[in-house]
C-alpha cells in the first residue's frame, strides 16, 4: 500500500550538476548554456520531474523533488554530503535526461549509495534510456527507467515494491538481481498523453510542505524571471541529425512510433493552471501550428477564452504562413515567437534535415512583425552542422544584416549563434551513424563522456568534430561569429551600445582564456595542468556565463507583479536561510 508519511517520501527525485566538484574544478566550459537559462552547470532539473511527482501525488505516493546543483551554485558552502546523508526515502531518483549531466549523476548515485546502501536507485531520462547497459553496470545504480513517459511505470515499480516485488511485471525497466541483467521490453509509449499534466500546483505545495524552495527551483534567478513551461507533446515529427530529442531517436531509442500530442483542453488548462500561480511567460513547447489549423485555433482560441494574461511563447520546427500569424494576433495580445533555422545556408539546413527555403522563413518572420502586438521573434542559428565549413558559419553575421536591413532594422528581431555543444547528442543520427553525415566522434561510451567532461576547456570536451570543421575551428567560429553579430545588432540597435561592448569585451576575454588553457597543456605536465588552471579559476568561471551573447538578452521582457506578494516573501525568506 502507498505510505503517506509526511516526513518520509516515497521517491526523492535528484538533479546533479554536469560537473559534480564544479565548485573544486577549473574547466573553461564555454558558450554551452548560453541560450538556456542554466549556467553551464545545467542546473535546470528535467520538467517530466514535476509530471512524475504530480501522478505519483495522485496515486497516493509523496515524490520530494532537490535540486542540489543549484543548491551547491547558490551557496558555496551547501555540503551535498550531508543533505543526502539526512534524507530517508523508499528510493531515489536521479535524471540522467541531458547528456551533460553524465559525470554529476553517477557521482551522486556513489554518495546516496555511501550513505544509503539499502535504498535502491533509479535512474531516468533521455540519455539514461540510450546508455541503460552500461549504467546498470554501476554498482551504485539498482534500476534504469527508460522511455520519454515513464509516470505510469514508475507507479507500477512502487506498487511492485510494496507487493511481490517482481521487477519483470514494470514496463520500460531494466533492472539487476543478483549481478544477473534484466531489460524489460519498453512497452509504455502512450500515444494518449491525457492525465499526465505538469503538476506545478504539487510543486509549489511540496515548498511548504518540505520548507525548501531552492530543492524546487528550476534555476538560478527563477525568481527574477518566472518562466513556465508547458508542453504540446511528446516525440517529433522532424529529424534533425545532430538532435536526441529526432523523430529518429525516438523511434529508435524510446520506441515511439508516433508523436504523441496533449489534446488542446489539457494544454489550455496546464497554462490557466500555470497563470494562477505566478505571471512569468509561459514557453509553450512544441510547434502547435504543425498539428494543423484546426489544433492551433483549439489552443489558441482557448487561452484567449481563458484570459490567460501571462505571455506566451511559441514555437516552431517549420515557418508557419501568415493565416496562422493572424489567427494568434486576433486573439492573443501578449505573445512571442522563436524558431531555429541552425543554419541561413539552405545546404547546410537541408543536411540537417529541415527542407525549408529562406524564402519560407523571410516570409514568415515579415508575417510575424507585421502585427504591432508581436513582442519579438528570436531566430537561433547553430555551430557544428554538416556541411558547414568555417566561411558558412561565418557567413551567418551577413546573412543577418540583410534580414535586419530586409524588415527595416525591426528590433523585435532578435538573432542568436551558439554552438551545438558540449555533446552532439547520443541516439542521434549524427551519433550513431556519424560517417553517414560527416561527423566524427571522440567519445562513445558513457565513461568516455563522463571523462571528457573533466578536461580542462569546451574544445576538449566536446563529442566531435566534422568533416568540414576541426574541433579548433568549431571553436574560433563561434567566438567569430558570435563578434560579428553582437556588431549587427549593436549597428542597428537591436541591443544597446553598453551591452553590446560588455559583450564584445567578453568574447574576446572568452578566447584569450582558451589560449591560456592551450599554452598551459602545452607547457605543463598533466599531472600539473589542474593546479595552473585552478589559479586562473575567476577568469575561467566568467569566460563561461553570457558569453556569445548577453543572458539577459534572451529574456522576454516581463511586468513587475510576476508573483503573489506573500509567495514572493516567503520564496525569498527560504532562499536567505538557505532552504
Ligand atoms: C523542452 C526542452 C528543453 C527546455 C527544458 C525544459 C525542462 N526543464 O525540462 C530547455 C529549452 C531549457 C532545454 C535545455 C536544454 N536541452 Co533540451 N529539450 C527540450 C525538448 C524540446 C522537450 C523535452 C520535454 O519537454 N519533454 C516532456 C517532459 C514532460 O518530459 P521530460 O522532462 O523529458 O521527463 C520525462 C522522461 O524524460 C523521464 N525522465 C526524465 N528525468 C527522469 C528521472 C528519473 C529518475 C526517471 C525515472 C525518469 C525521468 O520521465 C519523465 C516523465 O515522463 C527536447 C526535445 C524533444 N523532442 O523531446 C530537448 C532535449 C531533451 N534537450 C536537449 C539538450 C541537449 C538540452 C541542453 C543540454 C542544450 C544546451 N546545451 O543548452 C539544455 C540543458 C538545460 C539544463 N539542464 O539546464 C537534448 C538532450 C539530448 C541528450 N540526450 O542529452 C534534447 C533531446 C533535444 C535537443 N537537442 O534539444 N531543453
Ligand atoms: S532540433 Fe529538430 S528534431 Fe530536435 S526537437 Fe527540435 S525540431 Fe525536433
Amino acid at each position: 500500500m502507498p505510505s503517506f508519511s509526511r516526513n518520509r517520501p516515497d521517491l526523492i527525485l535528484l538533479h546533479a550538476p554536469s560537473v559534480y566538484d564544479f565548485r573544486k574544478r577549473s574547466i573553461v566550459y564555454g558558450p554551452v548554456s548560453d541560450l538556456v537559462p542554466s549556467t553551464p552547470i545545467f542546473e535546470m532539473y528535467p520538467v517530466g520531474f514535476s509530471s512524475i511527482a504530480s501522478y505519483m501525488k495522485k496515486h497516493g505516493y509523496n515524490v520530494r523533488i532537490i535540486n542540489l546543483a543549484l543548491k551547491m551554485l547558490l551557496n558555496p558552502k551547501f555540503d551535498v554530503e550531508k543533505q543526502i546523508k539526512k534524507l530517508k526515502p523508499k528510493m531515489f531518483g536521479i535524471d540522467l535526461h541531458w547528456m551533460p549531466h553524465c559525470h554529476g549523476s553517477v557521482e551522486i548515485a556513489r554518495l546516496v549509495k555511501k550513505y544509503h546502501p539499502d535504498i535502491p536507485v533509479i535512474f531516468g531520462g533521455f540519455s539514461s534510456t540510450f546508455f541503460h547497459k552500461e549504467l546498470i553496470e554501476y554498482p551504485e545504480i539498482d534500476f534504469v527507467m527508460r522511455g520519454d513517459t515513464t509516470e505510469e511505470p514508475i507507479r507500477m515499480l512502487f506498487d511492485i515494491m510494496n507487493n511481490g516485488r517482481d521487477y519483470s511485471k514494470v514496463p520500460n525497466l531494466t533492472w539487476k538481481e543478483n549481478g544477473t541483467v534484466h531489460e524489460n521490453e519498453l512497452s509504455h509509449v502512450p500515444v494518449n498523453l491525457d492525465g499526465l499534466d505538469l503538476g506545478y500546483k504539487e510543486v509549489v505545495r511540496s515548498v511548504w510542505r518540505d520548507m525548501d524552495f531552492s530543492g524546487v527551483m528550476p534555476f538560478h534567478d527563477w525568481v527574477r524571471y518566472p518562466i513556465m513551461a508547458t508542453f504540446a507533446c511528446r516525440g517529433c515529427n522532424c529529424n534533425c541529425v545532430f538532435c536526441g530529442g529526432s523523430n529518429y531517436c525516438f523511434n529508435n531509442s524510446m520506441k515511439r512510433k508516433k508523436t504523441a500530442y496533449r489534446s488542446p483542453k489539457a494544454l489550455v488548462e496546464e497554462a490557466k493552471n500555470i497563470s494562477r500561480l505566478c505571471r512569468g511567460p509561459i514557453f509553450m513547447i512544441g510547434d502547435v501550428h504543425i498539428m494543423g489549423r484546426e489544433y492551433a485555433e483549439a489552443v489558441i482560441k482557448g487561452l484567449a477564452k481563458e484570459k490567460i494574461k501571462n505571455k506566451i511563447i511559441f514555437e516552431f520546427f517549420v515557418p508557419p504562413d501568415k493565416d496562422f500569424f493572424d489567427l494568434v494576433d486576433d486573439n492573443l495580445t501578449d505573445y512571442s515567437y522563436e524558431m531555429s533555422l541552425e543554419s541561413h545556408d539552405e545546404e547546410v539546413r537541408k543536411a540537417v534535415g529541415k527542407g525549408y527555403s529562406n524564402t519560407e522563413i523571410e516570409e514568415a518572420i515579415k508575417n510575424a512583425l507585421s502585427h504591432e502586438n508581436c513582442e519579438r521573434f528570436d531566430l537561433y542559428f547553430l555551430v557544428g552542422l554538416p556541411k558547414q565549413t568555417y566561411q558558412k558559419a561565418m557567413d551567418v553575421v551577413e546573412y543577418c544584416r540583410k534580414l535586419y536591413a530586409s524588415v527595416g532594422n525591426d528590433k523585435r528581431l532578435l538573432t542568436f549563434v551558439s554552438p551545438l555543444a558540449p555533446f552532439l547528442d547520443p541516439g542521434s543520427k549524427g551519433f550513431t551513424n556519424p560517417d553517414e553525415v560527416g561527423y566524427r566522434l571522440f567519445y562513445k561510451t558513457l565513461e568516455e563522456h563522463r571523462q571528457a567532461l573533466l578536461k580542462p576547456s569546451w574544445k576538449y570536451i566536446l563529442n566531435y568534430e566534422t568533416e568540414w570543421m576541426t574541433r579548433d575551428e568549431i571553436v574560433d567560429v563561434t567566438y567569430d561569429s558570435a563578434l560579428g553579430l553582437n556588431a549587427v545588432k549593436r549597428d542597428i540597435g537591436a541591443i544597446d551600445k553598453k551591452t553590446a561592448d560588455i559583450t564584445e569585451d567578453r568574447i574576446i576575454k572568452a578566447k584569450r582564456i582558451m589560449e591560456q588553457v592551450d599554452e598551459i597543456i602545452k607547457e605543463y605536465p598533466p599531472e600539473e595542468v589542474d593546479a595552473r588552471l585552478f589559479e586562473l579559476k575567476h577568469e575561467v568561471d566568467n569566460s563561461s556565463m553570457s558569453t556569445v551573447c548577453e543572458k539577459r538578452e534572451l529574456e522576454w521582457p516581463i511586468g513587475l507583479k510576476m508573483f503573489n506578494f506573500k509567495m514572493l516573501e516567503v520564496a525569498k525568506i527560504l532562499i536567505n536561510r538557505g532552504s
